[in-house]
């Protein structure tokens, strides 16, 4: 018996920057009833799908930064879509900024994901390793890239989980470009990473690449999923998000890195493939058998810590 998951890319068109949680999370239960509809076993959301794309602005007033933030998940806001997935019978993976407050007071932010599964219960937490951008103002910018200020790096590591079937791992947007964010879920045997991404298509520092945006992007996802021998689902906000243009084309990659399934438009548009999870054994079987063919004598400076 093949275990196979049919699995949706849920993109989502621009969230303004007055946009309600409510709103985001009904564009999002319109678009998990749709995949339902075609069979679907799991939802993937973008990252930071709850709120307008908030790092893009230079904010001042803690209150307005911590408005962009949850306290706690699931909470009243998006309650209906745990609740739905579990009507539904559909997992889901969903991306937004958690804020944690310390027994001391003190409060830390991070870039989060977390998988729900069909029972509509927290099956896994990951929070963003890889923060690009800068941390200070820099008004030179046309639009800022405030990730390094406003979270911090993931603390949790690239932890895989058993769910749904399969061995499942999440990243979030800047992680897909980095080979080790595969690489050490490809080495817990994950064969399904999911991720969500916010791309501008327009990168003020290196311009002359900004037509390479969309290269890049698949570039990463394809790579990742060869190289490890597992599926990747990548899912994009997208279309132009308070003036700034974000990439689409969320896609569906399969462990040989050939893309299956991949959205058409840059508004909210679901795209689903059957994903079979022992298709990894393709790949994992023969040029990337692992234990057969690495030499991890030899990458000593790939964990080494930074000089
Ligand atoms: N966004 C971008 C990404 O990694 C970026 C940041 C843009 C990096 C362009 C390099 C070039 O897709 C997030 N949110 O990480």
């Amino acid at each position: 018996m093949t275990r196979r998951l049919t699995i949706a890319a849920c993109q989502m068109g621009p969230i303004a920057r007055d946009e309600s949680r409510q709103s985001c999370v009904a564009r999002m239960c319109a678009m998990m009833r749709e995949a339902k509809g075609k069979g679907a076993d799991l939802c993937v959301f973008p990252e930071l799908a709850l709120t307008s794309f908030f790092p893009r602005w230079h904010i001042e007033d803690e209150a307005e930064l911590d408005a962009f933030y949850e306290a706690e998940m699931p909470n009243a806001a998006v309650m209906p879509l745990f609740a739905l997935a579990a009507e539904l019978g559909v997992g889901f993976n969903l991306g937004y900024a958690e804020l944690v407050r310390e027994a001391d007071g003190t409060k830390r932010r991070f870039n989060t994901a977390i998988l729900v599964d069909k029972t509509g219960k927290i099956a896994g937490k990951y929070r963003k390793v890889h923060l690009p951008g800068h941390a200070e103002h820099e008004p030179w910018r046309p639009f800022q890239h405030l990730e390094k200020a406003y979270f911090e790096p993931g603390d949790l590591g690239f932890p895989v989980f058993e769910t749904l079937g399969g061995t499942l791992g999440m990243c979030i947007c800047n992680d897909r470009r980095w080979p080790e964010t595969y690489r050490v879920m490809g080495l817990q045997g994950v064969e399904l990473v999911v991720l969500g991404y916010n791309t501008p298509s327009h990168n003020p520092p290196v311009p002359e690449h900004d037509h390479l945006m969309w290269f890049h992007n698949h570039l990463s996802m394809q790579a990742g999923a060869y190289q490890n021998g597992n599926w990747v689902v990548g899912v994009a906000k997208a279309g132009v998000e308070e003036g700034c243009e974000l990439i689409g084309q969320s896609a569906i990659i399969a462990p040989t890195g050939e893309i299956v399934a991949m959205a058409q438009g840059v508004g909210d548009e679901v795209v689903t493939a059957d994903c079979d999870l022992d298709r990894c054994e393709e790949i994992r079987r023969q040029i990337f058998d692992f234990a057969l063919h690495r030499q991890p004598q030899h990458y000593g400076l790939i964990s080494a810590p930074k000089a």
